[in-house]
């Protein structure tokens, strides 16, 4: 596809969600469709998953579903929340749907994520017959103003942390007495831990439908800052220490769901997906295959985008397989939508593409020729509502071997290959050997095939509220800052 038709298909299908989604549903008994479980914990890089090389950490609840199904070596989240939740919920990169940079929209106001010109992989699971539910972090809506956000975006229940309502402080509480939304409202559940809540709210729906097939999306709000202890670890005194009793949380309460899976009997039916949002904080270092690092959330370093990534399904998924397959969240809906036996609406071009033939055991690999990041740092706002900080994003575009970094003026500035240098520390970028000539030609064809000018988000304008943002708040970058950046990164 050309750059004409790519974004006159792109335009159609906004405009073909405006009025309403064409699927076709499936005939196929509700017992043979798997219920799907995406567990995505906020803010881990592999550093901290024993079962992904990391040292002085224990993890072996994940390490259980890595070793009985299959780990992806190669999975590229974005570099932050807002770009990674959106891809995964669209299967469209961020230059595309315009939420490419982070925009808390609870705390900042003014645009959100618009069901009227967006779907998600659960209103797709819903066409197929599923019933679905979200528990955790959201932070693309706002509750107040909207508070049936999550059914207009297919979740038939839900449970989740409102993230921190501008102007309304109690909301900040993720952890020790929550601040949480549900059917029922907004409301802080004192003395209760946050993540115990989601847990409890995700294991009480699956008893409700257990016979029906289910879309579960577990966006989990560990382990993001503010550190904290845990019921377990009620002493733990010094940051790194909260840092590693929320781990071993969030591996408790994948060992929960799992028990949960098999106490109600629908383990054989169902496929658990374990994988994170971005990497670690960079506050925190850990260790990994004998190398200390450093946390890399928002950066495009690998550290920062690829991810821990586990597909457990007893029965269906193959275990004890370790793939190089590439893969990126775009491929999450029209993964969740192939294995549900749903369609993906004609009019939803996507970016992603399935690999449940990889996931059943059924191909070898994936048919992804590149894997893509890009995101990081606030969006700005002008006159016009929010946008991304630059007209475009740099990104990062990987194949199995090489790397290349991509500039704000969609330029190709460094080149790595991740075999011989998985640290990125040597830039090939001037090289004359064919084989790295070839890896930028390769990559520059991609680049090529991208619009010159990422999207803006799309929304319908709302009333203005006391806490919206103001744009003289976050302009785009000028000019200067962006030359001096740019010149900051080539050196660095
Ligand atoms: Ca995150």
């Amino acid at each position: 596809m050309n750059r004409r038709s790519f974004l006159k298909a792109a335009g159609a299908g906004a405009a073909a969600v405006l009025a309403g989604c064409r699927t076709a549903v499936h005939a196929a008994p509700a017992a043979e469709k798997p219920n799907l479980l995406f567990i995505m914990v906020d803010d881990l890089g592999k550093e901290w998953v024993r079962g992904c090389g990391a040292e002085n950490i224990e993890t072996p609840n994940l390490d259980a579903l890595a070793t009985g199904g299959m780990r992806f070596t190669n999975a590229y989240s974005m570099p932050q929340c807002t770009p990674t939740r959106v891809t995964l919920l669209t299967g469209r990169y961020p230059w595309r749907t315009g939420w490419v940079n982070h925009w808390d929209v609870p705390r900042w106001g003014v645009g959100y994520f618009d069901w009227t010109k967006h779907t998600t992989f659960a209103r797709i699971l819903k066409t197929a017959g599923y019933t679905t539910a979200a528990a955790g972090k959201w932070q693309i809506n706002d509750f107040r103003v909207t508070p049936d956000a999550m059914a207009r975006h297919g979740f038939d229940d839900w449970c989740m942390w409102t993230g921190f309502e501008g102007g309304n402080p109690p909301s900040g509480k993720r952890y020790w007495d929550p601040y949480i939304h549900t059917r029922a409202g907004s409301k802080t559940y004192e003395g209760r831990f946050g993540p115990d809540v989601y847990t409890d709210f995700l294991i009480d729906f699956m008893k409700r439908h257990k016979d029906e097939p289910m879309g579960l999306y577990f966006p989990m709000c560990l382990t993001h800052g503010p550190l904290v202890h845990t019921p377990d670890e009620p002493d733990v005194k010094a940051g790194l220490d909260k840092h590693k009793a929320m781990v071993r949380y969030v591996d408790k309460l994948v060992g929960r769901l799992v028990q949960a899976l098999d106490d109600l009997g629908i383990r054989q039916r169902t496929i658990v997906f374990f994988s994170t949002d971005n990497g670690t904080s960079g506050s925190l270092t850990g260790t990994l295959n004998g190398r200390k690092v450093r946390g890399g959330k928002a950066k495009e370093s690998e550290n920062g985008v690829c991810e821990p990534f586990f597909v457990n399904g007893p029965g269906r998924v193959p275990a004890g397989v370790v793939t190089d397959a590439l893969t990126d969240f775009t491929d999450l809906l029209p993964t969740f939508a192939d294995l549900a036996g749903a369609t993906v609406p004609d009019d939803w071009p996507v970016d992603g593409v399935s690999i449940a033939p990889v996931i059943l055991g059924k191909a070898k690999d994936s048919p992804r020729q590149y894997i893509m990041a890009l995101g990081h740092g606030p969006a700005a706002l002008d006159d016009k509502g929010v946008r991304g900080k630059a007209d475009y994003a740099t990104r990062v575009i990987r194949d199995k071997q090489f790397k290349v970094w991509v500039d704000n003026d969609a330029t190709i500035f460094r080149l790595h290959d991740l075999k011989a240098d998985p640290w990125e520390e040597t830039n090939l970028i001037k090289s004359e050997t064919p084989e790295h000539k070839a890896a930028i030609a390769k990559f520059q064809a991609v680049v090529d095939s991208m619009p010159e000018t990422d999207a803006r988000p799309t929304y319908d304008p709302r009333a203005a509220n006391p806490w919206d943002r103001k744009p003289s708040a976050s302009k785009p970058r000028d000019r200067k800052k962006r030359e001096a950046d740019k010149k900051a990164r080539k050196e660095g």
